[in-house]
């Protein structure tokens, strides 16, 4: 006999708007009455005449309240006559993992259950991204589609009655009134560690961090921060590459990431930065929440800037097997992501686009072939192999120019920069500010700098000075379905190609946070092993001044420095 489906009158809530990345809340908001419900339908009404016999991927990174999700997702889905679920073993999957899956089984899209790199537990956030059936994550128009939709709703159906283990792997399926509905319960690395052995050399990364030939290994210090990366990473590099179980560090995915933050930057990935400091490990990488960030760190914590890194990968991609095949179709960075690459593609006679932040709009232009790496400042980094930026696929990535290369992280650093010069940069975040505040502060910036006579003006502190050459909003215009979006951030840009750009985060769930990015070439040799924040302090000083920041927001200095 067939499961009853019940359809269950409900209101909308407000502010159910996704951000820079899906909608991220406080989990105690998500746990509120048919709100995680609400949002699910909403999902799902946007596919339209695509939602009857549509197949689904489901996963998360492991969070607080990821398999209560996972549970109420299955029993809509199965009420809304979804034919198909893939849904990751105990609702694990990374980000990347989820793109892959749906590009590799031809899935209609995917709900991934993660607030990405903020804090979990019970008294921190949660968060729902729907993916499309490309792989990345819905671009606006869907995600405005599915916000008007959350606005409206007064209904949800629901199969109550339904039971699936979602601890074992295994076909799973129940009779509903509209057929047969399926849950396959997948391992959650399996496909995924598939794709990269397609993308990298295996046995030459394994004879790099094993050593041969009378040659050291290459030492390598992973850190999953606890998040979703754990058992990928364990897979990866201990079980695949043969590095040893002490080299990958706090594997087990926890539903508060041990009470940390899962950013992997030099504030929240502190202990790394420590370990790398003793000079024993080669290369240190930390991941984010759900595996889509990643910081490189070179002997004896060298940083690797996320906008260099970037660079330097476009610069050395014939280093793996994946773009020797699929050749190299162009780059792309977002607008305030430091312009190192842009001086890579000017050198190879490469494409470059400079899209607005979020990886949603990296999308288009893979799909149409005219893109194959990309990256954030934001310690995203990725190619067209899956729709998502690509935590692990980065440290390979770089493992792999290493090995063809026979340098270290450092090396290639200062390979690079006495190639090209420069970009030094540096981003402050303030979070949790005030919001009303913050705002204010933006809009007068914005009237400041697009007012007549700011162009040509002259901002000097004490050392330095800078004339402007152009102060906006900035908007793009999607090259491929021609989709704009607007009011992207803040830009002031100088006559010598320095940067400064302000923008308000899109990821938090409370407040504001302010985000600072500021961004200057040197061209001469002996700056290259300077100090980023000393090089910058004059264009800070000025950002600081312009913006009135610390007025506004009370702040005399920021949380987190990259
Ligand atoms: C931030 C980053 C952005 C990134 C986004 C999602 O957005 O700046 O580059 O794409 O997070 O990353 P915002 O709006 O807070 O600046 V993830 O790894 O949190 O999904
Ligand atoms: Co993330």
């Amino acid at each position: 006999m067939a499961l009853e489906v019940i359809t269950k009158a409900t209101k909308p809530y407000d502010g159910q708007k996704p951000g820079t990345s899906g909608l991220r809340k406080a989990v105690k908001v998500f746990m509120q009455e048919n709100y995680t419900e609400n949002f699910v339908q909403s999902i799902l009404n946007t596919l339209g005449d695509k939602l009857k016999n549509s197949v689904l991927v489901v996963g998360g990174d492991g969070r607080y309240y990821c398999k209560t999700a996972v549970d109420l997702i299955i029993k809509i889905c199965a009420a809304n006559e979804v034919s198909k679920l893939y849904v990751g073993q105990n609702g694990i999957l990374s980000t990347p993992a989820v793109s892959a899956i749906i590009r590799k089984y031809q899935t209609t899209g995917g709900i991934i259950l993660t607030a990405s790199h903020n804090p979990g537990g019970p008294d921190h956030d949660f968060g729902i991204k729907f993916n499309t059936s490309n792989g990345g994550p819905a671009p606006d128009e869907v995600t405005n589609k599915i916000y008007e939709c959350s606005k409206t709703i007064s209904e949800y159906k629901i199969v109550p009655g339904l039971k699936c283990d979602i601890d074992t792997i295994g076909t799973y399926t129940s009779k509903v009134p509209s057929g047969t509905f399926t849950v396959e319960v997948i391992d959650s690395v399996e496909d995924y560690v598939t794709l990269m052995k397609e993308i990298f050399d295996f046995s030459a990364l394994k004879s790099l961090i094993q050593g041969s030939d009378g040659t050291p290994g290459t030492k390598i210090l992973i850190n999953s921060l606890n998040g979703v990366t754990g058992p990928y990473v364990t897979r990866i590099f201990v079980k695949e590459l043969g590095a040893s179980s002490e080299n990958v560090v706090n594997v087990v995915p926890l539903e508060d990431f041990g009470g940390r933050h899962p950013d992997p930057n030099l504030t929240y990935a502190a202990d790394l930065v420590e370990a790398m400091k003793t000079g024993d490990y080669d290369l240190g990488a930390a991941f984010d929440g759900d595996g889509d960030r990643n910081m490189i760190l070179g002997c004896k914590s060298f940083f690797v800037n996320p906008s260099d890194s970037l660079a330097v990968l476009a610069d050395n991609l014939e280093c793996i097997p994946y773009f020797k095949r699929t050749g190299v179709k162009g780059f792309a960075r977002s607008m305030p992501t430091g312009a190192s690459v842009d001086r890579v593609a000017a050198k190879k006679n490469m494409r470059i686009f400079e899209v607005p932040t979020g990886w949603k709009y990296f999308g288009n232009l893979m799909d149409a072939g005219q893109l194959s790496l990309c990256g954030e400042e934001s310690f995203g980094t990725g190619s067209d192999h899956i729709r998502e930026k690509d935590g692990i696929w980065a440290v390979l990535a770089w493992l792999s120019v290493m090995s063809a290369q026979k340098m270290t992280v450092e090396q290639l650093l200062m390979r690079h920069w006495t190639t090209y010069g420069r970009n030094f940069f540096t981003r402050y975040d303030y979070e949790n500010c005030d919001a009303a505040s913050c705002n204010k502060m933006m809009a007068e910036l914005e009237a400041l700098i697009t007012a007549p006579g700011y162009v040509g003006r002259v901002l000097s502190n004490e050392v330095k000075q800078y004339t402007v050459r152009l102060g906006d909003n900035f908007s793009y215009v999607d090259p491929i379905d021609k989709s704009k979006a607007e009011k992207q951030g803040l830009r002031i840009l100088f006559e010598d190609g320095s940067r400064i750009i302000f923008r308000l985060s899109g990821t938090g769930s409370s407040g504001a946070t302010v985000r600072v990015y500021i961004e200057s070439y040197e061209s001469d040799p002996s700056t290259y092993s300077q100090d980023a924040q000393q090089v910058l302090k004059p264009l800070i000083q000025i950002a600081l001044c312009e913006s009135k920041l610390q007025q506004f927001t009370g702040r005399s200095a920021p949380t987190v420095i990259t």
